[in-house]
C-alpha cells in the first residue's frame, strides 16, 4: 500500500494510507462488440474490443489502492453541450432506423458507404439530409473504423456517464479518479463521430467543470498515441480550456488531417492548442522531453479546475496500430511526471489495442500519477 506523509503531532510524521483511487467503471460497453473494421480494403475484427476494458479491470482489481464504482446517471445535457443535436440522434437511432427501414438485417455493424464531405458542396448550399438516422451516417462520420450496433448508443452514454462521475468524484475531493471508459472519445468532434469514438468523454467533462462545476480554467492532456482531433476541434476558440497533445506525427499517422505543430488555436483560443507529434520509435527519453513541454503549458496556464488527462496505450512498443516503443515501467515514469503536477485530476480511457499488455499498462500509469501526486 503506498503511503502519504501528513503533519501529525509535534515532533512526528504520521504516515496515513493514500485512499483508493476510484475506477469507475459499467458493463455497458460489453453490448458494444462484434465489431469490424475496413483497412487496406480488407474486413478485420475492430481493435477496439471489449476484452480491452475487461482486461483493464482485471489489472486494476488486483492490484493495490483501486477501488470500482458503477457510474451515476447524468441524462443527456451535458453531452448536448458538447455535441450537435444532430450528431447525438445518429448515434440513438442508426441502429433502429435501419432495421425498421429493412436496411440491415440485425446480423451486421453499420458503417456507412457514402460520406459528405465538404467538397461534396462545393458552392451548393445543401440543407437536406435523407430519413432514417442511418442513412445520414455518413454525414455525421469520417473513417469506416467506427461501426454501430445493437449496444452502441447505450454504451458510448454509459462511458459519458462513467467519465462524468469519475469527474464528480474528484470534485468531491478524490485527489485522483479513474474513467474506465469504453468507447473512447477524443475522436469525435461537435458532429462527427470516428476513430472509434461517439461522444468525446473529456470534453464532456472539460466543459462540465465550467458549466456545472466551478471551474474558470480547465486544461486536458492527451497522452493518447493519436492526435484528438475531436477534442481540439470543440475547444479551439476557447479561451478557458487548454488543450495539449502528445501524439505520432499526422504525417504519417492517423487521423492525418490535424495534429501538426502549427495548430495553435484561433479567437479566444489563440495560443490555447498545443501539438507535440513524435517520430516513429519514440521512447521514454523522447517522449519525456516533450511531456515536460507539454506539463510546463499546463502549468503557465494554471488550471483552477481538475486537469483531465485523456489516456491511451496505444503508444506501447507492441500496439498493433501504434509505432512508439513504450514499454510497461515507462508509464510509472509518465505517470509520475503528471502526477507531479500536483493538481487534482481525471484520467479518462482513449486507445490502447495490445490486449495482453494493457491492464499492465494501465496499473502502472495510475500508480505512477497516484504515488506522485500523493508525494507532491
Ligand atoms: C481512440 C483511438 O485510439 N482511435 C484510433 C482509431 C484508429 N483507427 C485507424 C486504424 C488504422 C489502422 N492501421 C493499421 C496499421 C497497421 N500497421
Ligand atoms: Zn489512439
Amino acid at each position: 500500500m503506498s503511503l502519504r506523509r501528513t503533519a501529525g503531532t509535534i515532533g512526528t510524521l504520521a504516515a496515513v494510507p493514500t485512499p483508493p483511487t476510484p475506477v469507475i467503471r459499467s458493463d455497458a460497453h460489453l453490448g458494444h462488440a462484434g465489431l469490424v473494421e475496413l483497412v487496406a480494403g480488407r474486413e478485420i475484427p475492430c481493435y477496439e474490443s471489449p476484452e480491452r476494458a475487461e482486461e483493464i479491470e482485471r489489472a486494476l482489481g488486483a492490484a493495490q489502492g483501486f477501488s470500482p464504482a458503477e457510474p451515476e446517471l447524468f441524462g443527456t445535457a451535458p453531452i448536448l453541450a458538447v455535441h450537435d443535436p444532430e450528431l447525438v440522434a445518429v448515434v440513438e437511432h442508426a441502429w433502429t432506423d435501419a432495421l425498421a427501414a429493412g436496411d440491415a438485417d440485425g446480423s451486421r455493424p453499420l458503417i456507412p458507404d457514402t460520406f459528405k464531405l465538404a467538397p461534396y458542396a462545393g458552392p451548393m448550399e445543401l440543407t437536406g439530409l435523407p430519413n432514417g438516422a442511418h442513412r445520414r451516417l455518413g454525414a455525421f462520420c469520417f473513417d469506416t473504423a467506427t461501426p454501430i450496433v445493437a449496444g452502441t448508443a447505450a454504451a458510448a452514454r454509459a462511458a459519458v456517464d462513467v467519465a462524468l462521475t469519475a469527474a464528480s468524484r474528484v470534485m468531491d475531493g478524490a485527489g485522483l479518479a479513474y474513467g474506465l471508459c469504453r468507447p473512447p472519445g477524443h475522436h469525435a468532434a461537435r458532429a462527427m463521430l470516428g476513430g472509434y469514438c461517439f461522444f468525446n468523454n473529456a470534453a464532456i467533462v472539460a466543459e462540465w467543470l465550467r458549466r456545472d462545476a466551478g471551474a474558470a480554467r480547465v486544461a486536458i492532456l492527451d497522452v493518447d498515441y493519436h492526435h484528438g482531433n475531436g477534442t481540439q476541434q470543440l475547444f479551439w476558440e476557447r479561451g478557458d480550456v487548454l488543450y495539449v497533445s502528445l501524439h505520432g506525427d499526422p504525417a504519417r499517422a492517423y487521423p492525418y488531417y490535424s495534429g501538426f505543430a502549427d495548430e495553435r488555436g484561433a479567437g479566444d483560443g489563440v495560443g490555447l492548442t498545443h501539438n507535440l507529434p513524435l517520430p516513429a520509435q519514440t521512447g521514454l527519453d523522447g517522449y519525456a522531453t516533450a511531456l515536460d513541454e507539454a506539463l510546463s503549458r499546463i502549468a503557465a496556464f494554471d488550471p483552477d479546475g481538475p486537469l483531465v488527462v485523456s489516456v491511451g496505450f496505444d503508444t506501447f512498443g507492441r500496439d498493433p496500430i501504434g509505432d512508439f516503443a513504450l514499454r510497461t515501467a515507462d508509464y510509472a515514469a509518465i505517470g509520475g511526471m503528471v502526477g507531479e503536477l500536483g493538481v487534482p485530476m481525471v484520467a479518462l480511457q482513449e486507445g490502447g489495442y495490445a490486449v495482453d499488455a494493457i491492464g499492465a499498462n494501465a496499473v502502472a500509469f495510475l500508480s505512477g500519477l497516484r504515488d506522485a501526486r500523493a508525494g507532491a
